[in-house]
């Protein structure tokens, strides 16, 4: 079966999707997209034999040539698409995130469970990085024994002008949130955020770096360090501390040295090209998922779960001590898997 899937939004990411998808995924066939802006529709078009262009994303979404519909549209328009989606009975993958607030979102999951079966993915892409599925690996075979601590670092080159302090939470910190969720099979229970000295560099009174703390269910602590001005280049880190050892995210290039002084200690700025296996791997997982019927990858609950951290990640921007994250019951759709 080739899976024929509608594309929202030809920005950066939904371009890069199209072209993977068109390039290195099997099984697949973009048969439409939609941008608000029709000329980058029409010139993403261009570059995919037999995709059209409809100028109503909801026009795409009950498209009878679209059996799968990937949303990478401005977050803003993520609930209401994801919901269409819903009402269509058609798979969808949804960029992060899910919906801005967490009562979007939870009104995402409960529009799918009153469905009664799970057809939303959201694009936490890190979950098919290599270096990041090998550290669950190591977790899952009992390497280091029970986790004990975990230590994050997401760093980018440079904001975009004008990006508030919150941005750093709920555009950056939440792939965090998703990571520990996803590796340690807990919930975020707290949120804690400290603003250490800004770097001279940032302009526009945001607040960078961001410290933040997480504890999980179990009492676990995670430390995640947000630096979104870095200057060198785009990096994550991660290391999972446990009572045997640790577990170190598998880094593509071992650099000791970074800096943006010296060429040779430049990392690239762009987090695609980090992430370009994990989308890869993303995508075709979710094809394949869409041909056998079956949603993969982080479902409508993570979403709500990592928005619902994020939020709390926000008021704790403002507070000085932890902020609760205060999820709903999870419905039993979420419980396999
Ligand atoms: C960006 O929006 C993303 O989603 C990237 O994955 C993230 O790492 C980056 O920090 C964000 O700005």
């Amino acid at each position: 079966m080739t899976v024929r899937v509608g594309v929202i939004g030809t920005g950066i990411m939904g371009a890069d999707h199209v072209r993977t998808l068109t390039s290195s995924v099997a099984g697949v066939r973009v048969s439409a997209v939609s941008d608000l802006d029709e000329q980058r529709a029409q010139a993403v078009a261009a570059e995919v034999p037999g995709a059209r262009v409809l100028s109503d994303p909801l026009a795409l979404v009950h498209d009878a040539g679209v059996d799968a519909v990937l949303v990478a549209s401005a977050d803003s328009t993520h609930e209401e698409l994801v919901l269409a989606c819903l009402e269509a009975g058609k798979p969808v993958l949804c960029e992060k995130p899910l919906a801005p607030t967490s009562d979007g979102a939870l009104r995402v999951v409960e529009a799918e469970v009153r469905g009664g079966r799970r057809l939303v993915s959201v694009g936490f892409m890190r979950r098919y990085d290599p270096g990041y599925v090998d550290v669950k690996a190591g977790l899952r075979d009992k390497v280091i024994g029970a986790p004990l601590m975990l230590h994050c670092v997401h760093r980018n080159g440079f904001s975009a002008p004008g990006t508030p302090t919150s941005g750093l939470i709920t555009g950056s910190a939440v792939h965090e949130f998703d990571v520990v969720r996803w590796l340690l099979e807990e919930e975020i229970t707290r949120v804690t955020v400290h603003r250490p000295r800004s770097s001279s560099l940032v302009v526009g009174g945001t607040s960078d770096p961001l410290f933040v703390l997480v504890e999980t269910t179990s009492g676990l602590l995670a430390d995640v360090e947000v630096f979104v001005n870095a200057q060198y280049g785009y990096e994550v880190r991660c290391e999972l501390v446990g009572e045997y050892g640790t577990l170190l995210l598998d880094e593509p290039e071992q650099v000791r040295r970074r800096s943006s002084r010296s060429r040779s200690s430049r990392v690239s700025l762009d987090w695609r090209d980090r992430f370009a296996e994990a989308y890869r791997r993303e995508l075709q997982d979710w094809v394949s998922g869409v041909a056998a019927a079956e949603q993969r990858g982080a479902s409508a609950w993570d979403g709500y779960a990592a928005t619902v951290a994020a939020t709390a990640g926000v008021a704790a921007l403002e507070s000085a001590g932890p902020v609760p994250v205060d999820l709903e019951k999870r419905p039993d759709l979420y419980e396999s898997r």
